[in-house]
């Protein structure tokens, strides 16, 4: 990869001469201002310094496999050095600039590039992912052939650095929270049975969740079939009393009212539970059929309870698998879980990012093919 510095004096300059110098393929990897000239930082200059690479033809098939992480490093980077500046605004101007003369590009892109914009686009992946995927793509390959199977291993490659995974093993305080009726107490319910059936654990419950009646009879339930023991606290000080009460067993599994994000007085609300829980692990449940705005928008919201993992519900509802990459760029937390059909304690597996990459490789796949 050829990677230069230009110092410009505007976006239009520095794209001419990239085009000039480094060819069509060109992509920018980073802008920033820098004040030159002038005597200790008095009547200064200002430009604009521009970092673009474009694939060395030569090395193309040397050290290939390394290239996305140099790739996701370098935008990670340059994201960071993006987030510190002080001239906000100016920085802003500068991306819509650079954000509408991409757009002009992505009209003139070839027809495979512009298929595979559709399929990530049907998958519902966030714009950002989808441009340094295309970008990551157009750079390594001359063309991809959707109608070819093989495409799916190079698919599946290139996914995988955007997903993150862990399966904790679980002890102590977990608590379950997210948006009402993602289905927070039939994993609860799920997880149990594993626990208390597959690693021989000790478990109990407790049931936050008494807003409905139901709620805590549907737990109460599945505790019975289980044979675990269930708690109900009404107040933060009982759930307190509760957590030390049931101290000598391995795993506590807390369960919660569902929460609207967009209500403040209930977020609050939970807040205050999990800081008297005091969660060893706090699990944010989120449907996969919600759009990537909501998922954004519940992330950022249920962010200030610091979640440890996040769990995906209800895959079997949809065929858009674009989450198991957004998870990633929204939050810096993994995922832990997938859930996939109502079925108690079967529907549920552990989040692995080599099978959910091959997952979402597929369907990709489906959708980019070219319809005949
Ligand atoms: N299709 C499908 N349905 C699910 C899945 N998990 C849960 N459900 C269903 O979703 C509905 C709500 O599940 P609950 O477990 O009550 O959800 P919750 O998050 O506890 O709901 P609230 O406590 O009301 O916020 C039930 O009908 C569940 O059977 C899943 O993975 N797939
Ligand atoms: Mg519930």
């Amino acid at each position: 990869m050829i990677v230069k510095k230009y110092v410009v004096n505007d976006i239009k300059e520095a794209f001419e001469k990239i085009r000039v110098e480094l060819g069509k393929d060109a992509v920018i990897l980073s802008t920033r201002k820098v004040k030159k000239g002038g005597f200790l930082g008095i009547g200064a200059k200002t430009y604009i310094e521009v970092t673009a690479a474009v694939e060395d033809k030569k090395s193309q098939q040397t050290e290939e496999k390394g290239q996305i992480y140099k790739l996701q490093e370098i935008l990670s980077k340059n994201k960071e050095g993006t987030q510190s500046s002080d001239d906000f605004n100016e920085l802003k101007k500068m991306m819509v600039e650079l954000k509408s003369m991409m757009s002009t590009q992505k009209s003139n892109e070839s027809q495979w590039i512009q298929d595979f914009r559709k399929a990530l686009e049907r998958q519902d992946i966030d714009e950002e992912i989808e441009d340094k995927l295309v970008e990551y793509a157009k750079m390594k390959y001359q063309e991809l052939d959707f109608s070819n199977e093989n495409t799916r291993l190079i698919l599946s490659e290139m996914f995988l650095p955007f997903i993150n995974t862990a399966v904790p093993e679980l002890k102590g305080r977990v608590l379950f929270t997210g948006p009402t009726g993602v289905g927070k107490t039939t994993t609860i319910a799920k997880i149990a049975a594993k626990l208390k059936l597959n690693d021989h654990k000790k478990v109990s419950i407790i049931t936050l969740d008494t807003y409905r009646i139901a709620a805590v009879d549907q737990l109460k339930t599945y505790a019975m079939l289980l044979d675990v023991p269930i708690r109900v606290a009404y107040t933060p000080k009982e759930a307190k009393l509760e957590v030390e009460a049931l101290s000598d067993y391995d795993v506590i599994l807390i369960d919660t009212a569902g929460r609207s994000q967009k209500n403040e007085m209930h977020m609050t609300e939970i807040k205050a539970m999990s800081e008297v829980v005091n969660p060893d692990y706090l699990f944010l449940v989120i449907g996969m059929q919600y759009r990537k705005e909501d998922v954004r928008e519940i992330l950022q919201k249920f962010s200030t309870l610091n979640p440890t993992h996040v769990i995906l519900s209800k895959m079997d509802e949809t065929s858009a698998l674009g989450h198991f990459l957004n998870i990633s760029s929204f939050l810096n937390v993994p995922i832990a879980y997938i859930t996939n059909g109502q079925r108690v304690p079967d529907d549920i597996i552990e989040a692995n990012n080599r099978e959910l990459a091959v997952l979402l490789s597929r369907e990709v796949l489906k959708y980019a093919r070219p319809s005949k």
